[in-house]
């Protein structure tokens, strides 16, 4: 298989291809592709130095699959010309996530759904990622009728940028460069534009793709996104109302048998899930969960996973593992 990696200079594309060298899928080629700034630089793939490609030397080339990590605008503008070559697309960016035509796909969840019609696969945000992971086989048993989640993300969401501000802020030697709002010491309740309403593309993600992600329109679901100082991982405060009540000794052991969670639930002992945990781990972890007396049916939790991992590239090599292990490549 000649796979292509687009954006394989940013923090989730050198995320990619860590776990491609971790695991064990053929590549007969890589295309490592990123902007004209770093074109003809090389990388380092099993031992193997590479040369970096432009996306239209790439678009030549015609591999068999791309995966897309380098923003909206360059899936937009290439992703369907890739497909219509007949390269097999796993886009990263939220171009294509709501798009009625395109599967969003979680494979645990929805990969069941994918077709060999499909040519272009929507890869969720990474928040909507790890709390579809959690609320699926909760979902399945119980029924959510509401869902309210509150976020604090890391910088490593919003790219280097967010982290180099962190970074250089945290740094009293370094010369400050002036951004919108310090995130050292300090968190900001703002993750991309605010709609006319006062939501923010973040929160509205969520809302949305956990909508289509569990094919259901009818959930009630309402989202705060934060950015915090931290370097990995993205913390969810979740609550949630069932149709059906539930048992929660019977709820946790759904959880802690459910391949990809890991569940860390023990305040007896201070064991819960923290970022400083999960950095590098493909999982999503699973704590703080009680009962929410104020309400029946009800249930508080607390969920952590590495925003660049399952958030983002492990979701989306779990989803070529999927594609090749269903012989759809
Ligand atoms: C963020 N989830 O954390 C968004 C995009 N990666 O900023």
């Amino acid at each position: 298989m000649n796979l292509a990696i687009v954006g394989v200079t940013g923090m989730v594309g050198r995320v990619i291809l860590n776990l491609l060298e971790e695991k064990k899928i053929f590549l007969k080629n890589l295309y490592p592709v990123a902007s004209k700034k770093s074109i003809g630089k090389k990388i380092f793939f099993k031992k193997k130095k590479i040369k970096i490609l432009s996306i239209e030397e790439t678009f030549s080339l015609k591999p068999d699959v791309a995966i897309f990590s380098a923003g909206a605008e360059i899936s937009k503008k290439w992703g369907m010309k890739f497909t219509r070559k007949g390269t097999l697309l796993i886009d990263n960016s939220s171009a294509w996530r709501m798009n009625k035509s395109k599967k969003l796909i979680v494979p645990e969840i929805n990969g069941k759904f994918i077709s060999k019609r499909d040519k272009l696969i929507a890869n969720p945000n990474c928040s909507t990622i790890q709390l579809v992971m959690v609320l699926y086989p909760l979902h399945l048993k119980y029924r959510i009728k509401n869902i309210t989640i509150s976020t604090y993300q890391s910088v490593t969401g919003s790219g280097k940028k967010g982290l180099d501000q962190l970074r250089n802020e945290e740094d009293r030697k370094k010369t400050k460069k002036i951004y919108s709002f310090k995130i050292h010491r300090n968190v900001i309740p703002h993750c991309d534009k605010f709609d006319d309403y006062g939501s923010s593309k973040e929160e509205l993600k969520l809302i949305n793709e956990t909508k289509k992600i569990f094919s259901n329109k009818r959930i009630g679901i309402t989202s705060t996104s934060i950015r915090v100082p931290i370097v990995g991982g993205h913390s969810e405060s979740i609550n949630l109302t069932f149709k059906n009540d539930f048992d929660i000794n019977e709820l946790r052991q759904i959880l802690s048998n459910t391949s990809g969670l890991i569940l860390m639930d023990n305040i007896k002992k201070n064991i819960y899930p923290m970022p400083i945990l999960c950095e590098e781990n493909n999982n999503v972890f699973v704590g703080r969960i009680r009962r929410d007396f104020s309400k029946k049916k009800s249930l508080n939790m607390w969920i952590v996973s590495d925003n660049l991992r399952k958030g983002s590239a492990t979701n989306a090599v779990q989803i070529l593992e999927y594609l090749i292990y269903n012989k759809f490549i």
